[in-house]
């Protein structure tokens, strides 16, 4: 009777043991994931802050990914890699087939993201802010 009873729950507990760790497994793996898409998401951020600076001011990134500018400080900015609305030809740099681009203003506390297709190296700046420095460097590697 007792045999008989802990062979049924053995063979109960079996299943639900094996159904736990395939469940811990799920969720120890979708933890995992979830940590190396953040931490890869922080490192395509570029933040703006103070009154002329991207931080990092240098980046690099993987082919196809997307950098998001997120402006911190209090006034307005802007991203632009186009060679045509800068003062100084200088601070904007594009690989050759890049085609040009620009954020437009993005009001403080908004966001704005490009994905990168072309590699190579770009240069770009800050419109409002190209004079005061704030330009930056992103490496888009193949
Ligand atoms: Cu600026």
């Amino acid at each position: 009777m007792e045999q008989g009873d802990a062979r049924r729950l053995g063979g109960r507990a079996i299943p639900r043991r094996v159904l736990l760790k395939v469940v811990g497994a799920i969720a120890v793996l979708g933890s995992g994931a979830w940590l190396t898409a953040c931490q890869k998401d922080a490192a395509r951020v570029v933040d703006m802050v103070g009154q002329s600076k991207y931080a990092p001011a240098q980046l690099t990134i993987k082919v196809g990914e997307t950098v998001t500018w997120r402006n911190r400080s209090t006034i307005d900015h802007t991203a632009t890699g186009d060679p045509a609305k800068v003062l100084n030809r200088a601070n904007v740099r594009l690989p050759t087939g890049a085609a040009p681009w620009d954020s437009g203003t993005i009001a403080a506390g908004q966001s704005w993201g490009r994905r990168f297709d072309v590699p190579g190296e770009y240069r770009y700046c800050c419109l409002p802010h190209e004079l005061a420095g704030m330009v930056g460097t992103l490496t888009v590697e193949p």
